[in-house]
């Protein structure tokens, strides 16, 4: 784990919990975390800086249930370029160098280039948004991002017109990453939005997590969030964001087109073909909630699919 903790707190003593917990009152109490508090060894000065970590304020949408404890958090994940285990990604992931990092936009926008991690954050506030992710395979916690709209970000690059749909890549690179020396997936590992869910105000650029930069298990530099698809929606280490008339394809509907759509919003009444999709374990949980449709989110994007079959449209 990356985070580093304020002077006065000896890591030794404390439980990540309580670490957690004391990140969140210096944030809550407006102080500014000082810099040492940052993934110092992987962040240049100029991407901390840019990150604007210790001004992170809170955005809308979150919700007020109980988060996942960061330490299940970083250490139960899917981030298949570092293996298919849960606990592969958090085992092999502090290898990825995450600084320099650029980010390619191109297609149907106004001013495509390959900018640096620099230039793609540095005009944004960042805020805090407690959301909750909900697996596939059936599990779901809430994790406190730190990050800013989406929209924002594509607006910067001046969408033309054409612009009907957006397509992310993850990167490439077999020596850092060496879940991909096997094809699980068709690398890279790829998204795509229609280009009003990528504009809605829930769709979030993520570049931390609990008070601090992602950790690379959780898609660091850069990673999407959209908390009312299936987690897998939800693009890790982001190198490659074009705009397109067409739709995408995506690496789990290319690998399994019956059992992952293109859409694969959060829906009980839709399920997997060979498992339900109405429950799920909220991950420190013992007994199953009921999966909400769109997560939960109903009020800020049912609109989009009205009069859509979303049994066609999974
Ligand atoms: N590049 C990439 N992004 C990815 C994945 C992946 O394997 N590779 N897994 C997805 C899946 S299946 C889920 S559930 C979420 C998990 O995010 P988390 O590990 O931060 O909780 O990341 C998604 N993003
Ligand atoms: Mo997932």
């Amino acid at each position: 784990m990356l985070i580093k903790i304020a002077t006065d707190l000896n890591e030794s003593d404390v439980t990540p919990c309580e670490i957690y917990q004391q990140r969140r009152r210096f944030l809550q109490s407006g102080i500014a975390i000082a810099g040492a508090a940052i993934g110092g060894s992987l962040l240049s000065p100029d991407v901390s800086a840019a990150l604007q970590l210790g001004k992170i304020t809170p955005g809308p949408f979150s919700t007020d249930e109980e988060k996942t404890p960061l330490d299940d958090v970083t250490s139960y994940n899917n981030f298949y370029e570092f293996g298919v285990d849960k606990s592969d990604p958090a085992r092999y992931a502090h290898k990825l160098v995450t600084d320099p990092w650029s980010v390619s936009i191109s297609g149907e926008v106004g001013r495509p280039g390959t900018y640096t991690l620099e230039d793609i954050l540095k005009p944004h506030a960042l805020e805090e948004r407690i959301y909750r992710l909900r697996c596939v395979e059936g599990w779901s916690m809430v994790i406190p991002w730190v990050g800013f709209p989406l929209a924002d970000l594509l607006k910067r690059f001046e969408p033309t017109s054409k612009a009907k749909f957006v397509e992310f890549e993850t990167l490439v690179d077999k020596k850092q990453m060496p879940g991909q020396r096997r094809r699980v997936l068709d690398w890279p590992y790829r998204e795509g939005l229609r280009i009003d869910e990528a504009m809605n105000p829930l769709t979030l650029i993520a570049v931390g997590l609990y008070g601090d930069v992602l950790p690379n298990q959780n898609g660091a530099p850069i990673r999407l969030v959209v908390p009312w698809k299936y987690g897998f929606k939800s693009i890790k280490s982001i190198v490659r964001i074009r705009l397109r008339g067409t739709q995408p394809t995506s690496s789990w509907t290319q690998s399994a087109p019956r059992e992952y759509g293109f859409y694969s919003n959060v829906n009980p009444g839709v399920s997997h073909p060979r498992w339900s999709q109405k429950r799920e374990r909220r991950i420190g949980e013992w007994r199953k909630r009921k999966t909400l449709m769109f997560n939960g989110y109903q009020e800020q994007v049912a609109s989009l699919y009205a009069g859509m079959d979303l049994k066609k449209y999974y």
